[in-house]
């Protein structure tokens, strides 16, 4: 009987303990390492926290369930300041002897962290000037004891870099997500405002757990539905929802809404009465949502509407929507992102069409610019905009879903790609202006500053699809609070909270979360290949793609491939596309002996036969690239593998399906990609690397007829 009630509590606990993955970075499991708990447990006696707006709630109730789980002891919460005590206040401690905290540095978001010296013993004082900065540092706080860092001599003090820091969801309506590889949508528009998730709570929750602080909720393929009254009553109930976590609620705005929800018969920006039911628009939107956050607007862009359609400039469109909210202190994120077929070059034209309106914007608009000139590829250089328009207050676009990362089954750490871009020299204003400078506002002192990622998010229990996916969700919220942050830090805190604080698991997960994005590119998109990819699903390779009417759609557009070379030359003799760029860094890409291998073939078409830095011919780097890439997915597998006993079941056995799949994608890449690029080159693959096993023919009719996703 005994031995029945073991193996059912067994059982039973196994179950509680499915590993989901759906608590993501905030699973609040007991310390496992005895020292430090004994640790912390003694140092931790109690807790006080003054205060009760809603935010405040929740900062108490986050604390002291996170202690609870942490230190499987329940932390009571006292009256009085005593030894051992955790204290948040958002004032100056007062009557208890208070460290020297400077509360006008601490800004609307920022907090302190101190273990108080004085009387009391072991007192540590979480602080801020409002009650949000006191939510984030207790979170801050919770995540010293998940990543099992001292905490007995504190002194802490954060502040966030950037103002903006947001997830952009391209979730449609009717609950699909333009690129998202994670399920529906999270939002149930069906069921809201009167049926509350909650995914909507532990979403919120979770965001402010890294500072994110505004969510634009739809597609920027917008549909003009969302600008109705039933439905601003569905954002209103998120918005009231959010608000306490600190995060603003933002929409796409459809630039010819007048028209479809409206019923006007234009919506040229200069025309009054259109400029009349956006301000309309406005105010009643601002009556339903006092916060309501503003406008993120895609226009003139893969066939949206928007201010061009009546001869009319970004700027004039930007700026209509500008002065709607402007009474009510909205802002308007305008994207950068366009093109159209006629151009010669599709790197030049969101610079072309951008940089002549640098000063030309309202006070309250952002341009929203994707890292690259391109399209959110494995890797693009900077985007020439970043430096080239100081009198704008330039936005961060990311792509957290993984568009052309390998989508729902790719193991890839985003943040290296993120970091690569941040620390580019744009050389702007001088050596070190580097793109961190640029949006965070100080190279030409904006007040407006920000960070966006598309978002990653959907209804599957894990959040994300993949469970490796979501560290990106969690490396938006670092990096945006502070661009400054190591990848490998981030990714340092990521595991300990997500999987665990043991050092040999942590070393061997950080090792292949580091190298991911680097491998995948290799597989991919080497020495600056880039948008070779099936087209509209994006998932695998198709550099034979030629098929598409508008030919800045075909990969052959991109990689120009022919018996003399392979790339693109943007250099002074092509389209010269460097020239968008400051001097310094004009010259080097324009120079094929001082061009980084990882962008050559985004500036020059180079000959086969080009002695790479390598040593190797321009060919043999290929192959060595491609069959690089594979072999790291290979030794990503093996690594995995040795942590089988690390890691719990459920986890361990979904990473490992996925890196299969990953490995069959790199070795379809690779062997598609260099049997296509040899009718060209006309050149052996190395005898000594394992020869591709099917023909180009086979690639060629592969076909995905049911991707997720677009
Ligand atoms: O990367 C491309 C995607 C489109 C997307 C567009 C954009 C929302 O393939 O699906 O549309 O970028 O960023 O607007």
């Amino acid at each position: 009987m005994k031995a029945l009630l073991l193996i059912t509590s067994i059982l039973f606990t196994s179950l509680l303990k499915a590993e989901d993955g759906y608590r993501l970075w905030l699973r609040y499991d007991k310390i496992k390492n005895p020292v430090m708990l004994a640790q912390y447990r003694n140092l931790i006696n109690s807790i006080v926290v003054t205060g009760t707006s809603q935010t405040i709630n929740i900062a108490r109730q986050e604390l002291l369930n996170g202690l609870k789980g942490l230190l499987n002891k329940k932390i009571p919460e006292a009256n009085a300041v005593k030894n051992n005590s955790i204290f948040v206040n958002k004032k100056p401690a007062g009557q208890y002897e208070s460290p020297a905290i400077n509360y006008e540095q601490l800004g609307n978001e920022g907090f302190a962290i101190s273990s108080m010296k004085g009387r009391l013993k072991d007192v540590i004082f979480i602080t801020a000037n409002t009650d949000i900065g006191v939510l984030y540092g207790v979170f801050y706080f919770l995540r010293l004891i998940q990543t099992q860092q001292p905490i007995n001599n504190l002194n802490i003090v954060s502040v966030p870099k950037l103002k903006l820091r947001l997830l952009n969801h391209w979730d449609n309506l009717n609950r699909t997500v333009e690129r998202g590889y994670a399920g529906f949508s999270i939002w149930n528009w069906h069921t809201l405002p009167d049926y509350i998730d909650q995914r909507y709570i532990d979403y919120a929750r979770t965001n402010a757990s890294t500072g994110i602080n505004g969510t634009v909720l739809t597609n920027v393929n917008a549909n003009a539905t969302i600008l109705t009254k039933p439905y601003l009553e569905k954002v209103k109930a998120l918005a009231d929802l959010f608000r306490p976590y600190g995060i603003k609620v933002y929409l796409t705005a459809r630039f010819s809404a007048p028209i479809e929800i409206g019923k006007l018969r234009s919506a040229d920006p200069l025309n009054d009465t259109v400029q009349q039911w956006w301000k309309e628009k406005a105010k009643e939107i601002y009556s339903i949502i006092p916060d309501f956050g503003g406008f993120l607007v895609k226009a003139n862009s893969e066939g949206q509407p928007g201010p061009q359609d009546y001869k009319r400039t970004h700027a004039d469109g930007a700026n209509m929507l500008a002065d709607a909210v402007a009474p009510f202190n909205g802002i308007i994120m305008w994207r950068a992102f366009v093109y159209n077929p006629e151009s010669m070059d599709r790197f030049k034209q969101a610079y072309e069409e951008f940089h002549p309106l640098d000063g030309m914007f309202r006070k309250n608009v952002l341009v929203q610019a994707k890292n690259g000139p391109i399209d959110f590829q494995p890797r693009e250089p900077f985007s020439p905009l970043f430096g080239a328009m100081p009198q704008t207050p330039l936005m961060m676009e990311f792509q957290l879903t993984q568009e052309y990362l390998g989508q729902g089954t790719h193991l890839v750490y985003e943040a290296t790609l993120f970091k690569e871009v941040l620390n580019a020299d744009t050389y702007a204003k001088g050596k070190g202006s580097t793109v961190t400078k640029v949006i965070d506002g100080n190279l030409d002192n904006h007040e407006l500053s920000g960070m966006a990622g598309v978002s990653n998010i959907g209804n599957d229990i894990n959040w994300c699809g993949h469970p490796f996916a979501q560290a990106n969700w969690y490396t938006l919220g670092r990096l945006s609070w502070d661009p400054g942050l190591s990848s490998e830090q981030i990714a340092d805190e990521w595991i300990k909270q997500t999987f665990t604080n043991d050092k040999k698991t942590v070393a061997v997960i950080k090792n292949m979360m580091l190298n991911s994005r680097e491998a995948l590119v290799n597989y991919m998109t080497p020495i600056g290949l880039t948008h070779i990819m099936y087209n509209g699903h994006h998932y695998g390779p198709m550099p034979w793609g030629n098929t598409l009417n508008r030919p800045d759609w075909n990969p052959v557009y991109y990689h120009k491939a022919d018996s003399a070379g392979i790339g693109f030359d943007r250099t002074q003799k092509g389209t010269n596309a460097v020239a968008q760029y400051a001097a310094e860094v004009q010259n080097q890409f324009n120079d094929i002996n001082k061009c980084p291998d990882k962008y050559l073939l985004w500036f020059h078409h180079v000959s086969w036969e080009h002695k790479m830095q390598s040593g190797r011919t321009l060919w043999n780097e290929l192959c060595y690239k491609y069959y690089t890439g594979v072999d790291s997915v290979r030794s990503f597998i093996k690594q995995w593998n040795s942590l089988e006993k690390n890691i719990d079941e459920d986890r361990f056995k979904q990473v490992k399906q996925l890196l299969t799949i990953q490995l069959k994608d790199a070795i379809w890449w690779r062997n598609a990609c260099l049997l296509y690029f040899q009718t060209f080159s006309k050149m052996p693959i190395p005898p000594d690397y394992e020869q591709p096993d099917k023909t180009l023919e086979y690639y060629k009719n592969i076909k995905i007829l049911f991707a997720p996703g677009n």
